[in-house]
């Protein structure tokens, strides 16, 4: 057999269906992402070339359009992106392989080392990742990219020299067999190697420390406020379809810009104190859990872009240190009148200094309900602030803490049309009926959650069919920095009704009516549900 040249398409080549150069560059992709997922699998600091390009796409999708699905961000858009992703990649490799086999096979090595350039540019931007071992990783991918795709379509020049090669039908039939089943195996190279790097991948550094974690020897609590369990007297946990006052971690919303959930090695993570500070320094992992500070706090947490009546807040009870008198070991200097918060991917939030002077709960949390922060809650540590949105304040995973001047710098989501301030403002939501629901006719239980941190709820109230407004039952809340759940015994009669609900915070201020959308700093209006009764 001779050597043959892939440059030259070979008359023997043409011979082949089109269909042929389209699947050998299918697979030729597919091969590459999936040594670049292997990698990844392997080394969790290296983004695959998928996610690599995801995050990139996140960043520069302009701020309209990010501020628009910043709720997608955090659910479906994120989810959807990476497969849109894959496929892109694969029919793009398609592409390639088509006019590789049609004009020149250089067209597709061209190709496979272009995206091997955009994908170590894109996987090695991340501050997560090294960059070097990154570019290498996008850059073999291309090798192996463009390796198969030669090998793949060489399978379908004639084996020999021979001249009379193109009138003898069994030379064609040789090559298409040697084609389709050398495409078969590299095939099942690809899709053994996605299998292999899903079930390495399946757990973290970040993982399997957060397991070996163990709070109970910790420093007892002591200054905080007594907590109020899922089932304590006083809850209206029991009636059923109302969140629990405490939301548990698996049903805890998330939101945050992350398409790699950032696994943190806590042996190797610090968080440090710069910027207007007299005494820069870190902490460490275990210096914090080693903290005489510690305190746990049930504090509500809700992002700035949850619609009326949505799900985009939970209460927790934080564990931690409080922000105060880390910062007051720092020396916060005079003139520093914001607090910004960068984590390990670079996504930052800020806050006026002032905040912290009602004595309100902030603190650098690193447990969740009495556990470790979960991985996609900020696991090792985060920022949790009574009574600010999350986008200005909660900063998931995070590395350092920096005073600044307020006009100094604007937090991830402030460039992108957010406010710059956040504090969060009074809301009610029905929870029980269900919007839509049928319910049957008769004493009917109406019950939710309404909240206002750090001001508190001093009463709720429900009004049927734009009727009288009528006082509903508060169950005693942990503290004015929760959410509180409320009900009410509605005689429903049959036919269908409107449902609203408003609450008055314990400043005596009626929650605004709005309407107001999301954007710029968060939505107002009263909760209004539709049910049918029969
Ligand atoms: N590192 C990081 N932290 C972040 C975010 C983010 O995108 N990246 N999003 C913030 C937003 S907008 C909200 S509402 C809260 C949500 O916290 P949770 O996901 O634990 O509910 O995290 C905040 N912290
Ligand atoms: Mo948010």
């Amino acid at each position: 057999m001779q050597p043959m040249d892939p440059s030259e398409p070979d008359a023997t080549m043409a011979d082949h269906p089109r269909w042929y150069g389209a699947l050998a560059g299918l697979i030729a992709a597919a091969v590459a992402l999936v040594f670049g997922e292997l990698v990844s699998a392997i080394d969790d600091d290296i983004p695959g070339l998928v996610l690599g390009m995801g995050e990139w796409i996140i960043d520069i999708t302009p701020g309209e359009a990010a501020q628009a699905s910043i709720q997608n961000l955090g659910t479906a858009g994120k989810s959807s992106l990476l497969p849109g992703i894959t496929i892109t990649a694969l029919l793009l490799g398609a592409l390639l392989g088509d006019l590789s086999k049609r004009v020149s096979v250089k067209i597709g090595a061209a190709g496979f080392t272009a995206f091997g350039l955009l994908g170590g540019f894109t996987a090695a931007r991340n501050p997560q990742s090294p960059a070097i071992a990154s570019w290498i990783t996008a850059l073999v991918a291309a090798g192996l990219g463009v390796g198969t795709l030669i090998l793949l379509l060489t399978r379908m020049h004639r084996p020999t020299r021979l001249a009379s090669f193109r009138e003898d039908p069994r030379q064609k039939s040789a090559t298409r067999r040697a084609f389709l089943s050398w495409s078969a195996g590299a095939g099942a190279v690809a899709v053994t190697g996605f299998g292999l790097a899903r079930r390495i991948g399946a757990e973290s550094v970040a993982e399997v420390a957060r397991e070996g974690i163990d709070f109970t020897g910790l420093n007892t609590p002591t200054t905080a406020p007594p907590l109020l369990g899922p089932v304590t007297p006083g809850s209206f946990d029991t009636v059923p379809g109302i969140a629990s006052y405490v939301t548990p971690n698996n049903s805890f919303y998330r939101i945050d810009t992350a398409l790699r959930v950032p696994q943190v090695d806590p042996d190797r993570w610090s968080l440090s104190f710069t910027g207007m500070v007299d005494n820069p320094y870190s902490l460490t992992f275990d210096e914090i859990l080693a903290m005489d500070e510690l305190e746990e706090h049930t504090v509500t947490l809700s992002c700035v872009s949850n619609e009326v009546g949505g799900g985009l807040v939970g209460t927790a009870n934080w564990l931690g240190v409080p922000l105060s008198s880390l910062l007051d070991r720092a020396g916060v200097q005079e003139g520093a009148t914001q607090i910004v918060g960068r984590s390990v991917d670079d996504w930052t939030a800020g806050f006026p200094t002032d905040t912290l002077a009602d004595g309100r709960t902030a603190l650098l949390a690193v447990g969740m309900n009495g556990e470790p922060l979960p991985i996609i809650h900020g696991f090792p540590a985060r920022l949790v602030v009574a009574g600010l949105y999350g986008y200005v304040s909660a900063v998931k995973w995070i590395e350092e803490i920096t005073l600044t001047r307020w006009e100094d710098f604007d937090g991830y989501w402030v460039p992108r049309g957010w406010s710059k301030e956040g504090p969060m403002k009074t809301m009610s939501r029905i929870d029980v009926p269900r919007s839509r629901e049928t319910v049957a006719a008769g004493p009917t239980a109406v019950a939710g959650v309404a909240w206002s941190p750090p001001r508190g709820i001093q009463a709720v109230e429900l009004s049927i069919d734009d009727g009288d407004w009528r006082p509903c039952e508060i169950a005693a809340p942990g503290s004015d920095e929760t959410w509180v759940q409320w009900k009410t015994e509605w005689d429903a009669p049959p036919g269908d009704h409107v449902l609203r609900v408003r609450a008055v915070d314990g400043e005596g201020e009626l929650q605004p009516v709005g309407p107001k959308r999301v954007d710029p700093d968060g939505a107002e209006g009263w909760h209004a549900i539709r049910v049918s009764v029969s």
